[in-house]
């Protein structure tokens, strides 16, 4: 339904994709929304986002604010409007009951429970509906659950960080730090906005990271922290940051030794196993404990290292996006390599990815690069 909006109805959608924003990384398993309803007169009479744990529902928020101001005035979404009953009533029958006169928004919810049925039943009701706005931008912010919604896993970034070589440590390890304070603030923001954070056993034992996010100003939970674990040699060490308690802790590990041992991942601070199958080689497959990962609600994972982890899942086609952040420094030949093997015989094997933006931080640069085939590309 395409149709000629206006400057303010951009101004408005525009405000709503940003507020929708600010609910990435807490809403899960849901998506967040932004919404901005302006009245009648087409002032702005109220703004709601989705809210931590993936309700209330920004519609609702939206609604709360605007009290009677609503009464024929224009609702800007940034998805479509529920219709079915969950634990609240749907937003479409909230809409209507607050006299909502038209209702602008950009794509459909995939949610085979709306699906298209949120417009038709607000278009029955008499509602002006008029989607498509900003599509390309609203799906793009709901990667996430769209990626989850049609290939049953969530939306996976990898973050590395290197030398200009694209080492990630010196051949003694030594590895702090790489790049600035700039490029690792950036790291933290994409903590923030991701559902889980992800390493492989070799990086939770070397480094004993915390994976938690530390912003100034920023006091939202901190995302879920993913060690895939190969073997029980590579269990989570009992005081490792990691079972720290200052967020969740999953371990995923192979079935067959998670039914052999089942305690070798048990201890104070793992809040959940996911025991997944090994693929023909003998190597955790990835992809099936991406769907467990799924399954259990996430839609966006944040890979932080190392190289082993990252070459699997390039290797299994997994990674949705990279952002690698590439500081003024060579380490030289002798350097940890920041991707692991990959066995590539030719060339174009290696193709994949494009680049999309380039930032500047501090002394550093961080380039992010998307698929091939970004489902947020019709
Ligand atoms: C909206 N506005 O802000 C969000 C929506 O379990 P429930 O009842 O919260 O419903 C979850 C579904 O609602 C989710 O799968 C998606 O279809 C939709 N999310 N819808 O109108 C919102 N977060
Ligand atoms: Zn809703």
């Amino acid at each position: 339904m395409s149709a000629a909006f206006t400057e303010r109805d951009r101004w408005a959608m525009s405000a709503a994709l940003g507020l929708a924003r600010r609910g990435l990384g807490q809403v899960w398993p849901n998506p967040s929304v932004g919404c901005v309803i302006l009245d009648a007169d087409g002032a702005v009479a109220g703004r709601g986002w989705t809210q931590p744990g993936g309700r209330p529902h920004a519609e609702t928020e939206a609604l709360k604010r605007a009290g009677a101001a609503a009464r024929g005035g224009t609702a800007y979404v940034t998805l479509e409007p529920c219709n079915h009953h969950g634990r609240t009533p749907p937003c479409t029958e909230a809409l209507m009951a607050a006299g909502i006169a038209r209702l602008v928004s950009t794509i459909e919810d995939p949610d085979p429970r709306v699906c298209g049925a949120g417009f038709e039943r607000l278009r029955q009701a008499g509602v002006t509906v008029e989607t498509g706005l900003f599509a390309d931008q609203a799906r793009r912010l709901n990667e996430g659950f769209l990626t989850r919604a049609s290939r049953g896993r969530p939306f996976v970034a990898l973050k590395t960080a290197t030398s200009l070589d694209g080492k990630i440590a010196l051949a003694n390890g030594e590895s702090q730090w790489i790049t600035g304070p700039e490029a690792r603030q950036y790291a933290h923001r994409m903590r923030a906005e991701s559902d889980a954070v992800m390493v492989g056993s070799g990086t939770a034992r070397q480094d004993d990271p915390s994976l938690t996010c530390r912003l100034p100003g920023y006091d939202a939970p901190s995302p879920v922290r993913i060690v895939v674990a190969s073997d029980p040699d590579a269990a989570v060490a009992r005081d490792a940051n990691l079972r720290d308690g200052a967020a969740e802790t999953w371990l995923i590990c192979p079935a067959d030794i998670q039914a052999a041992h089942p305690d070798w991942a048990a201890g104070p601070g793992i809040a959940e196993t996911l025991p997944v199958p090994v693929d023909g080689r003998g190597k955790l497959d990835l992809a099936a404990a991406l769907k467990r990962l799924g399954e259990r609600g996430l839609t966006r994972v944040m890979v932080e290292g190392g190289g082993a982890l990252a070459a699997s899942l390039l290797r299994a086609d997994l990674v949705d996006e990279l952002h690698w952040a590439r500081a003024p420094k060579i380490i030289g030949a002798e350097g940890l390599p920041a991707i692991g093997g990959l066995e590539r015989a030719r060339l174009a094997q290696s193709e994949g990815f494009r680049l999309d933006r380039v930032l500047g931080l501090g002394a550093d640069e961080v380039a992010v690069y998307t698929r091939r085939d970004p489902i947020w590309r019709g």
